[in-house]
């Protein structure tokens, strides 16, 4: 209600992720134009023995936002960690992965959060040292201001960080990324009114509503928006949204980081950085940070 009451009309990214959008952003990660989860699935295969050096073995292994666990693998196989601590907001998404993990990998002790990490968090204690793991690019749908409060508050919980982060690139290849031939994405945005409709007993009729994905340059961010096609009221419970035509509602950023610029923003919050990982077109990054003293 608050979002759709501004302005500019905004709902948070992490609403996307019920169960529908959970299997459509899966969809999404093996598209031939969405290059970002082949690229760092590619980098953390190509670099694992140096990457399971940074993080040393026997640790305990915090994941954000840990989704399906696919890089994840990688990781345990290479770190043979203590524990595993996964957080995400779908909890159906973190149940088939916990069930999954634990069958590929009976010696490890699985801890699911279903939490929002956005917030602070409350977690066991260490008994080991602990080493958060954020990959995807997740960091990106965080203003850079929001990405600030959320690595310092991860530096409480963890001496280690690595975290996957989307390079600058060319504005092109951005846009086929979040404008895909097969209207994937679109379905992914759509899905969110679609999930209002559902929980919220609204009447977004989706027809009258349409992806919109641009890159902000100035800003260094792609832009998510649901334009209404047409002038419309729609009802959610007792609350009633006017639309005019062409009017939209901004549903997430996805910010990208040259390395520098992520260097920088983690060096502000109290990390520091001590190296990263590239795939061989250079696409996206993984940082390793280590919590400054
Ligand atoms: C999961 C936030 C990294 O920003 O690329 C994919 C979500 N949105 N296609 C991203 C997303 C549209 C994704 N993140």
């Amino acid at each position: 209600m608050a979002g759709l009451s501004l302005p500019q009309k905004a709902l948070p990214p992490k609403y996307f992720y019920d169960a529908k959008g959970s299997k459509l952003f899966e969809k999404i990660c093996r598209l031939p134009e969405y290059y970002l989860t082949r690229a760092e699935l590619s980098l953390t295969r190509r670099h694992i023995a140096s990457i399971g050096k940074f993080a040393g073995r026997g640790c305990e292994l915090l994941e954000y936002g840990s989704g399906e666990s696919l890089k994840t693998r990688l990781l345990i196989r290479a770190l043979r960690p203590k524990a595993y601590l996964p957080v995400d907001i779908s909890a159906s998404a973190l149940e088939r992965a916990a069930a999954q993990l634990s069958r590929a990998f009976p010696w490890l002790r699985i801890t699911p959060v279903a939490a929002d990490f956005s917030r602070p968090l409350d977690l066991p204690a260490p008994r080991h040292p602990r080493v958060a793991y954020f990959p995807g690019s997740t960091i990106g749908n965080l203003t850079p201001e929001e990405a600030h409060g959320f690595l310092a508050r991860a530096r409480a919980h963890a001496g280690r960080m690595l975290i996957g982060v989307d390079l600058r690139k060319d504005a092109n290849l951005l846009h086929a990324a979040y404008n895909d031939s097969r209207g994937v994405t679109a379905a992914f945005n759509l899905n969110l009114l679609d999930r209002i409709n559902r929980e919220l007993g609204a009447d977004f009729e989706l027809r009258r509503f349409a992806h919109y994905a641009f890159y902000n340059a100035a800003l260094g961010r792609i832009e998510m928006h649901l334009v209404s096609l047409e002038k419309q009221k729609v009802r959610i419970g007792r609350h009633r949204f006017a639309f005019e035509r062409g009017e939209s509602i901004h549903t997430e950023n996805s910010y990208k980081y040259s390395i520098e610029g992520f260097r920088a923003l983690a060096a502000n919050a109290g990390f520091r950085w001590q190296r990263s990982w590239s795939d061989r077109e250079g696409l996206f990054a993984l940082h390793g940070l280590t919590a400054a003293v």
